[in-house]
């Protein structure tokens, strides 16, 4: 009795303690959804318990190391016994009770941050090898960053072109898989305004780790700016005087901005290096030996066209896999800029 008495105090003692560090050290990144509450709450659900879990096994060996370690002297044999049927239908219905409590609380919790709004807007998100694509059925928009206005639902339909990507935006807490043949599903409301990263967390070949895009939470007023600039119906308000607006920006930080957003830099180094396709590095102005064996000069036409058809000139030495869709995804200003900085990479 001594010995249970003894080992109940050790393990709340340290269940609370370890609790007590827990609580404190952050393991999660800002909650910027609807759905983070309730998946934080179950998590944090899920800690407690698997705290308590760990010091329960941990606790009692230890003990039991300690307490009863052999004396000097003592080499008699140890008692024999065979199973106890209390302890043992206890470590059966116990857990069983406890994993089917959870069973009902992640199910109810999943219908919650799956449910849909009346108001959502349609996001189809395309995963390829390495790079995101996002299309905006209903505004007729298509982009390489995502930008959702903040408080509304945005309903993804999630599809991969070649293999099972993820997508994930830890700050939202839901994370969903790209199947190639399927369409997948994610339904997210973003409550908080900010500039997060979209990554990709399936293991999908050479440049997974690249395999990023930029998040940005609007406010209404910005998304609808966002909205007119990609249909290039955007007026700038009268009297700002700043002289702002797209024309102030430098078209060497937009190609930059996007080489990075649209993926590129998952297959072309800025140092030289060879990794799924040729390196920007003093490519632009120089001569480019093509899979004929033919020879161009790398002017500003041959990266454009490099860019929007891939297919037409193809470098020695590199196979086909360019995607072919950056025609439609990129803005001409965006490939401008491309090019521009292309132009920088000496
Ligand atoms: C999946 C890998 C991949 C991605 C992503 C990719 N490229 Fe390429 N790119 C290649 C390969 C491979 C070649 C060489 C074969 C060819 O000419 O198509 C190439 C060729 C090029 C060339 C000609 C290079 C030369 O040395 O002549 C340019 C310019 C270029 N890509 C720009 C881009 C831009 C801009 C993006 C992003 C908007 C991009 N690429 C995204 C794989 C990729
Ligand atoms: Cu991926």
């Amino acid at each position: 009795m001594r010995h249970v008495i003894n080992v109940t105090i050790l393990i709340i003692v340290a269940t609370v303690g370890l609790l007590f560090v827990l609580n404190r050290v952050h393991l999660m990144p800002v909650a910027a959804s609807t759905a983070a509450g309730p998946v934080d709450w179950l998590f944090g659900l899920h800690m407690d318990i698997i705290t308590f879990l760990y010091v329960l096994i941990n606790g009692i060996m230890l003990y039991c190391v300690f307490a009863f370690r052999r004396r000097r002297g003592d080499d008699s044999e140890g008692s024999y016994f065979h199973g106890n049927t209390k302890l043992e239908l206890g470590w059966i219905i116990v857990p069983t009770i406890v994993v089917m409590i959870f069973a009902v609380l992640g199910a109810s919790v999943l219908s919650q941050v799956s449910a849909a709004d009346a108001k959502e807007m349609k996001v189809i998100v395309t995963g390829r090898q390495w790079a995101w694509t996002f299309e905006y059925p209903d505004l007729g928009i298509t982009s390489t960053e995502l930008n959702l206005p903040v408080n509304e639902q945005a309903h993804f339909i999630l599809r991969s072109e070649d293999v099972i990507h993820s997508f994930w935006v830890p700050q939202f807490r839901l994370k969903q898989d790209l199947v190639p043949g399927q369409d997948k599903e994610l339904r997210i409301t973003p409550t908080l305004l900010g500039s997060y990263q979209l990554m990709c967390a399936e293991l999908c070949g050479t440049s997974h780790a690249y395999m990023t895009a930029p998040v940005n939470v609007l406010s209404a007023a910005d998304f609808e700016i966002w909205r007119q600039k990609r249909l290039g119906i955007y007026k700038e308000p009268e009297g700002t005087g700043t002289g702002g607006g797209a024309a102030a920006e430098d078209p060497v930080a937009v190609g930059k901005k996007v080489a990075s957003s649209a993926g590129c830099v998952a297959c072309h180094s800025i140092d030289g290096s060879k990794i799924v396709g040729p390196t920007w590095k003093g490519l632009a102005g120089e001569s480019v030996t093509l899979a004929d064996g033919s020879t161009v000069t790398a002017d500003d036409a041959y990266l454009e066209e490099s860019i929007v058809n891939p297919g037409a000139k193809m470098v020695q030495g590199y196979p086909d896999v360019m995607p072919k869709n950056f025609k439609d995804v990129l803005t001409a200003d965006e490939i401008k800029g491309i090019i521009a900085y292309i132009k920088t990479l000496k």
